[in-house]
């Protein structure tokens, strides 16, 4: 019953799009942008809003996405750098109305800056901690003035390299406070958006506090922040921490925490976040498996946190590689939901379970029932130990079948 565009809501990262240069960690920059001469000043930041929102139009996409640096420049004092954000502020809600493009999520770029060396929220320097603090109220408060429909805290460098001279239990209790200060302050201004904790592992910092789904949901548990946070999940930081995406989305899914998605791929090989554009089904699929039994993202959606690297001279690629993303998207969607038709796939799952639901889970309950009766209750069977095997483990060439 609902239409693909409810479905995806589709998203353009704007430090990806407008902001990336091409450049890797082994080579400098390759894309050139004609319009922009690449400096950090009020006055490209206007021009880039010009060329963002024309890109987005054509491009038909309904949402983008922002960090506070992204869209306007740094600056030497906090003063300084919220009024260059205001100056851009201005300009981006005058083109969202003209255009409709409307603001998936706002956030804080608390890990370029050298001032974030150790962190932010968990910086061992106090001044730090308020220094992010800060910039968090603001860009809360820009997220707001522009509609967001969601504020996303990835941890940038929010975690540790070597324990010895970290106190990790402080650390955590740093972070929480400043989760809570973040949804007071929102409480405060009135800001409805749903706050997304965005996991990722290994980079930058060697121990990350927010490694995965589980780590992220256990600090939201522990913390008494249960649904005031929920996940922005990403494909290829799921694959740097060893799991395969579609187990991040179903484990944030049962937590009821699925609440929107980084759209890309990386390295299979686990690599590092490479941020490549989607373009395989087989991963699409299984992301609309699970999207579509949540019933949808909304709030959330599916923003390409995607670039072009170095394969790549001109910007016009990252129009192309957006409208494959998109395809790779729609197909999936169509197989996902031909795969739900059928009913093979429950059916699977339901003859999995088929010991629980006819056998011994008729005699005995084995919720309710202690060690002891069910041990008795093996010991009269007499058995040997049951065997598991005959069902089908490996059914993911299931696709195949669609494709
Ligand atoms: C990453 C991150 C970044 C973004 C994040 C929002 O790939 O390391 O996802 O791309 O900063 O999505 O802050
Ligand atoms: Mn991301
Ligand atoms: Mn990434």
């Amino acid at each position: 019953g609902q239409s693909m565009k409810d479905l995806f809501r589709f998203s353009v990262a704007y430090w990806h799009t407008f902001r990336g240069t091409g450049s890797d960690p082994f080579g400098a920059p390759t894309l050139k942008r004609p319009w922009d001469d690449g400096t950090d000043s009020v006055e490209n930041a206007l021009k880039r809003v010009d060329v963002a929102f024309e890109f987005m139009t054509k491009l038909g996409a309904e949402f983008y996405c922002f960090h506070d640096r992204d869209v306007a420049p740094e600056a030497p004092t906090l003063k300084q750098a919220n009024a260059n954000l205001d100056k851009v502020v201005a300009k981006l809600k005058d083109k969202q109305k003209e255009t409709g493009v409307k603001l998936l999520w706002g956030t804080a770029n608390l890990f370029s800056h050298p001032r974030y060396l150790h962190g932010a929220a968990t910086s061992c320097n106090a001044d730090v901690f308020a220094y992010a603090a800060a910039q968090v109220k603001k860009a809360i408060e820009v997220t707001y003035e522009l509609g967001g429909e969601n504020y996303v805290f990835w941890g940038g460098r929010e975690g540790y390299t070597n324990l010895f001279n970290t106190d990790l239990n402080r650390e955590l209790a740093h972070l929480a406070k400043f989760m809570h200060m973040a949804h007071d302050h929102a409480k405060a201004i009135g800001f409805k958006g749903q706050f997304l904790f965005e996991p990722k592992p290994k980079e930058p910092t060697k121990h990350q506090y927010d490694f995965d789904a589980a780590a992220c949901l256990n600090f939201i548990g522990r913390n008494g922040l249960d649904g005031v946070i929920k996940l922005n999940l990403e494909a290829n930081h799921a694959t740097l921490a060893g799991h395969s995406f579609m187990h991040e989305l179903e484990y944030a899914r049962i937590h009821n925490a699925l609440g929107s998605i980084d759209a890309n791929t990386g390295d299979l090989l686990l690599g590092w976040d490479t941020d490549q554009f989607p373009t395989d089904i087989y991963l699409t699929t299984q992301i609309m498996l699970v999207i579509l039994e949540q019933g949808g993202l909304k709030p959330g959606g599916t923003n390409f946190d995607a670039k072009v690297r170095r394969e790549s001279f001109d910007p016009v690629d990252l129009f192309h590689a957006h409208i494959g993303g998109m395809d790779a998207f729609a197909r999936g969607a169509k197989i996902a939901a031909a795969i739900r038709k059928d009913g093979i796939l429950p059916e699977f799952v339901k003859t999995r379970y088929a010991s629980y639901d006819s056998g011994i889970g008729q005699k005995i309950d084995t919720g309710k029932a202690s060690f002891a009766e069910l041990e008795k209750y093996m010991l009269e069977k007499g058995e040997a130990a049951p065997n598991t095997s005959g069902r089908q483990e490996w059914i993911e060439n299931l696709i195949n079948q669609y494709v």
